[in-house]
């Protein structure tokens, strides 16, 4: 087994969004697409010679003939070792917790998260650093740097490893060591809560439906939630991984988990519902007749995670994206919590986790995470939930209803127009931001602006500076409008429109969020043409 070096040009288009490189599957398959992007990993990360790594997938289409690739492709290269999910398969939290555990000098995750999957949808690769966290922005320059200059890549000629066993291996000079995906991710979130009180709450007849979508936490909640905790058989529904994801979006919101919905809004609701997205970092938490919304999960947890042995100390600090709504905010207030504002994308957290300035964060788009790792964490959430309301012995509603009470409410609601004309998105954005200077103090529609910027973020660790980071535009009295365009998309341009409003009126606190929004939605439709610019007269999701 020699390793060859192939001769290779530039391909142009291989450039990292909010969340690694996505592209469709198909394009990912075409002559050296792959092997040029793991190359120019390799090459802006100084090589990989005795360098260990960590390997796994969310087992869409591609997954396993990619793994392959990059094995043959590590060991041509120099690795000393590769330790790889069983079946190269890993959620995205299962292999930063690995990249942790083991102080590996980093991992590949193969994913495009909650795109959805097979030959004809799409497919994504990143690289995540030995802190466990996706690479920031200043390794992904460099990727995209060496993505130009690339004219080799190094790859050895040989069979199949074989995944499906687990234990130690060799391919050439490197050791490939396949473990199971789930024992070690099983056993932080062990350390993390307490089990026992979860059991108890089962064991008295309380009851879950996890919706996994036809995705990776499947084997990850049906081993923690049926097996270790002794929640009922069948809880876990659509647990085992397809290529495809059943042909589905695995995106846990109220659209793409719509089954999971109908069940959660019938009378005989389980108490606990919850969906997790392609891998495994996003959830979705619905009670019983109540849905509760990303942002309002993250404020709830922040306001209660002290009940749960991760948090017994408390809290050290929180943060949110930009986006995200403020309802996180009002509680570190009440609280006397440090609360930072991060641009979208998980990649922005790192630094404020490794600095011990923040122990919990999260995201509008369903992540939610903590210290535990360096990505948002699909699973982690539930179970935090499941911990809290062990505790309190309320119901999600009742939960719901006094957090409100408590901090008051911020409506909220993101509005995705999707697969527009990129010419047409680009030009609307670039007509709003030219607006921005001229509308703090003007009325728009009965609500006067307060102030209207284009959000960058200047990390206070390392000081780097992030511009572009989504148009903002904030109104007296608490009401928001954020503007951005998606990093993850594959197809034209997805517009998203993010829509908040603050209310400490206890009488509007059970309204319904969209009709609650209403006079903001015209707002935000008002203010940047988004009809006129697009051709949409409505998004295509609402969460
Ligand atoms: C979206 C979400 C963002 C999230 C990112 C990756 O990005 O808005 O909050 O971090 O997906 O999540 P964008 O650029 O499309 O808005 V995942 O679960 O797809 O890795
Ligand atoms: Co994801």
């Amino acid at each position: 087994m020699t390793p060859t070096t192939v001769k290779t040009a530039p391909i142009p288009g291989q450039k990292p969004g909010t969340s690694g490189l996505r592209k469709k599957t198909r394009v990912f398959m075409e002559p050296h697409y792959l092997e040029n992007f793991i190359q120019s990993i390799w090459n802006a990360i100084g090589g990989l010679s005795g360098k260990t790594l960590v390997l796994g997938g969310d087992g869409r289409y591609f997954n396993d003939r990619a793994a392959q690739v990059i094995l043959r492709m590590a060991a041509a290269s120099g690795a000393a070792k590769v330790i790889v999910g069983q079946g190269a398969l890993l959620s995205t939290p299962a292999a930063s917790n690995l990249i942790r555990q083991r102080k590996t000098d980093g991992g590949i995750i193969m994913s495009a998260s909650h795109n959805p999957g097979g030959p004809d949808e799409d497919f994504g690769v990143k690289f995540n650093m030995p802190n466990g966290g996706p690479a920031p922005e200043d390794a992904t320059d460099r990727m995209v740097k060496a993505t130009q200059e690339i004219t080799e890549y190094h790859i050895l000629e040989a069979q199949d490893v074989d995944l499906s066993t687990l234990g130690v291996s060799t391919l050439g000079e490197m050791q490939v060591e396949v473990v199971d995906p789930v024992a070690d991710y099983a056993a932080l979130m062990e350390k993390l809560f307490d089990f026992n009180a979860i059991r108890a709450m089962f064991k008295a007849g309380f009851t879950v439906r996890f919706d996994a979508m036809h995705a990776i936490t499947g084997p990850y909640a049906t081993a923690i939630l049926e097996e270790t905790l002794g929640a009922a058989k069948g809880s876990v529904v659509n647990g085992v991984p397809s290529p495809d994801f059943g042909g589905g979006h695995p995106d846990p919101n109220p659209i793409w988990a719509k089954d999971l919905m109908d069940v959660m809004m019938a009378g005989s609701a389980p108490d606990l519902g919850a969906a997790s997205d392609g891998d495994g970092d996003r959830n979705m938490i619905v009670g019983r007749g109540c849905y509760v919304g990303p942002s309002d999960s993250l404020a709830v947890l922040a306001a209660n995670a002290h009940l749960t042995p991760a948090f017994s100390g408390g809290l050290k600090g929180v943060a949110r994206s930009m986006p995200t709504s403020r309802a996180l905010d009002r509680v570190a207030e009440k609280r006397g919590l440090d609360c930072y504002e991060t641009p979208t994308g998980w990649k922005f957290f790192g630094n404020l986790l490794d600095d011990g300035r923040i122990s919990l964060c999260g995201e509008e788009s369903a992540g939610t995470g903590s210290d535990h790792v360096r990505e948002k964490d699909g699973l982690w959430a539930v179970l935090l939930w499941l911990n809290i309301l062990a505790v309190t012995g309320k119901s999600v509603q009742q939960t719901m209803t006094d957090h409100w009470a408590e901090f008051g409410r911020n409506f909220y609601s993101r509005h995705d127009y999707e697969a527009v004309d990129t010419d047409r998105a680009n030009a609307m954005i670039e007509a709003l931001r030219a607006k921005l200077p001229k509308l703090p103090g003007t009325e728009i529609l009965g609500r006067t602006v307060e102030s209207a910027d284009e959000f960058a973020y200047d990390d206070p660790v390392d000081g780097s500076r992030s511009e572009g980071q989504g148009l903002r535009v904030s109104f007296n009295g608490g009401g928001r409008i954020v503007y951005r365009l998606s990093g993850t998309g594959t197809v034209g341009a997805t517009l998203r429109v993010y829509i908040e409003d603050a209310s400490d009126d206890p009488s509007t606190f059970l309204s319904e969020t969209q009709h609650a929004l209403s006079e903001m939605i015209s707002i935000a439709d008002h203010l940047a043409g988004i009809a006129e610019n697009t051709g949409r007269t409505a998004p295509d999701v609402r969460t």
